[in-house]
């Protein structure tokens, strides 16, 4: 059975697909003591900018735990960004605020610094940090949010002989407690002020979503090899 998902993605920011579309060299990270959703959605995040010909590092703060190697790549979760990488984009996943990514921040500080943050998460407490933010409190889990990302991407699920539809599912089977809890809750969304330059919004995603992009203008599209240092891309 597949379901199409086409009608559900249009709850995606165009920004955040644009912005995505455009990275070339991504660091994915889930917060600290990663689980399930925080591992799934930054794997999965690497494997879309991977589908697309960039490159991708996957790292949380903490090791993961063994509970979750069972989840394909998470041998290649990292708990610092590679080293001489020039990074053009960091993604934060299920991280209600820039704490729950922990000490890799504080490691790493010169990077963060550089680089534009695409913040996704459910949390209905998201702070919205970062320079482009996509929360969606009605959202069961972040990788539900990446799925749909995945869908307006183009990129199919069954990627990689399914490794991509294997860590969704991670994320999903836990944050819903093996589908215990409702997949939407109706009276979770909350608004808040949004600006956009451009693009627009579904009636789902106006209701259900909140996205932020400050000032920003097309970032370098430029390779992704080892050896310059990051410099600030402003969008
Ligand atoms: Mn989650």
């Amino acid at each position: 059975m597949s379901i199409d998902l086409r009608p559900l993605a249009t709850a995606v920011p165009d920004a955040v697909v644009e912005r995505m579309r455009v990275a070339r060299c991504v660091l994915a990270i889930g917060h600290e003591s990663p689980d399930a959703d925080a591992l799934g959605a930054a794997i999965a995040i690497a494997l879309l900018v991977e589908a697309r010909g960039g490159r991708a590092t996957v790292a949380a703060s903490d090791a993961v735990p063994d509970l979750y190697r069972f989840l394909e790549g998470s041998d290649a979760v990292r708990t610092d960004p590679e080293p001489g990488v020039p990074y053009d984009l960091v993604v934060l996943c299920d991280c209600g605020d820039l704490s729950r990514a922990g000490a890799i921040r504080e490691r790493n500080a010169a990077l963060f610094a550089a680089t534009p943050l695409l913040t996704i998460d459910h949390h209905a407490s998201n702070d919205a940090s970062g320079d482009l933010v996509w929360i969606d409190p009605g959202a069961a889990a972040t990788c539900e949010m990446v799925a749909l990302l995945a869908t307006r991407l183009g990129v199919p699920l069954a990627l990689g002989q399914g490794r991509l539809a294997a860590a969704l599912a991670a994320g999903i089977v836990m944050d819903t407690a093996t589908f215990a809890h409702p997949m939407r809750r109706p009276g979770r969304s909350r608004s808040r002020p949004r600006s956009w330059r451009r693009g627009r919004r579904s009636p789902r995603s106006a209701a259900a979503s909140t996205a932020r992009s400050r000032t920003r203008s097309s970032p370098s599209s430029g390779g992704c090899s080892r050896g310059s240092s990051p410099t600030r891309t402003a969008w």
